[in-house]
């Protein structure tokens, strides 16, 4: 694609892009004149945005084949990098202004997220998709000048409303999921023990794990563990 979306098939086209990197179109919001919308790279105002994002382990075997082609594995946020590298050129190929979930200034990705695929927040703060659970996250989005094709979102059943006993909130072994929300400190100071390296460390937070939801969709292993190293630096 090379000029500036125009035609119903940019999502099949843009689906077509990202499909070889593991990355999934995951929804799209359009902005009402007026409303909060992120700015675009000529400093116009986004009409739209389409959310990038991993369904269970689906970007691990692009990524991890990446990093491991680098002397350097990717530095020390190698998949805020990767994901750049695969964004950055579909953007460039639409005509579009990519925008990272971890940039400052963050912008809202689950507020979209909720917007788009009508996802909920667990009580970790992670949204859960009906599907796919808790194994689901964005590795970007990219903003149009123009609206895209959009369905409504869909109107899910929380599967938490439903979720018999909860595990997630009694299986956090350093007490950080209270009903006040996700406490980033505890989880820290308890992957840094022994218990810690040898539970959530090595296996994946097992407050996540414990949610029977889309457990199909689990991260690999190796997944799980890169996911817990990164959230204690
Ligand atoms: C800062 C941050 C954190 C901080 C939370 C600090 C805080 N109290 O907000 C910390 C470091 C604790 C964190 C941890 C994790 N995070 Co985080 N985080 C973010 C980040 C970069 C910014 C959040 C934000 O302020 N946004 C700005 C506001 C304007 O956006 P918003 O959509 O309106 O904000 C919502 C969030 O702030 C949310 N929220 C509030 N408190 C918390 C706490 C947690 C733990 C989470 C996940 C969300 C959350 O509620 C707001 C309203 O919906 C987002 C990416 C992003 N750009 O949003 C990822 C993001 C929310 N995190 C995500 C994930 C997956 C995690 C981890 C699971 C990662 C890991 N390595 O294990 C852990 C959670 C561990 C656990 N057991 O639950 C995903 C969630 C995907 C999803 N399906 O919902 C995001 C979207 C990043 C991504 N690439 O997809 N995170």
């Amino acid at each position: 694609m090379t000029g500036p979306v125009t035609s119903n098939d940019v999502l099949s086209e843009l689906r077509a892009a990202l499909a070889p990197h593991g990355v999934f179109l995951r929804g799209v919001v359009n902005f009402a004149d007026g409303e909060a919308a992120p700015t675009l790279g000529d400093g116009k105002v986004a009409r739209s945005v389409a959310l990038l994002g991993n369904v269970g382990g689906s970007i691990w075997p692009a990524f991890d084949h990446w990093r491991n082609s680098l002397p350097d594995r990717g530095g020390e946020h190698p998949l805020d990098v990767w994901s750049k590298v695969v964004i950055e050129p579909v953007a460039r190929a639409f005509c579009a202004t990519a925008y990272f979930p971890s940039d400052p200034p963050w912008q809202p990705f689950q507020q979209w997220a909720m917007r788009a695929e009508g996802l909920k927040a667990s009580p970790l703060g992670i949204l859960i998709h009906p599907q796919y659970g808790l194994w689901n996250g964005y590795r970007g989005a990219l903003g149009f000048a123009q609206a895209l094709p959009s369905a409504a979102a869909p109107n899910h059943r929380h599967p938490c409303d439903h979720c018999p006993g909860k595990p997630c909130l009694s299986s956090c072994p350093a007490q950080a999921v209270l009903p006040s929300g996700f406490q980033i400190a505890p989880c820290r100071a308890h992957l840094k023990s022994m218990e810690g390296q040898g539970g959530c460390m090595a296996g994946g937070c097992l407050a996540r794990n414990a949610c029977p939801v889309g457990a199909a969709y689990r991260y690999p292993a190796q997944q799980l563990h890169f996911h817990m190293a990164s959230l204690s630096l």
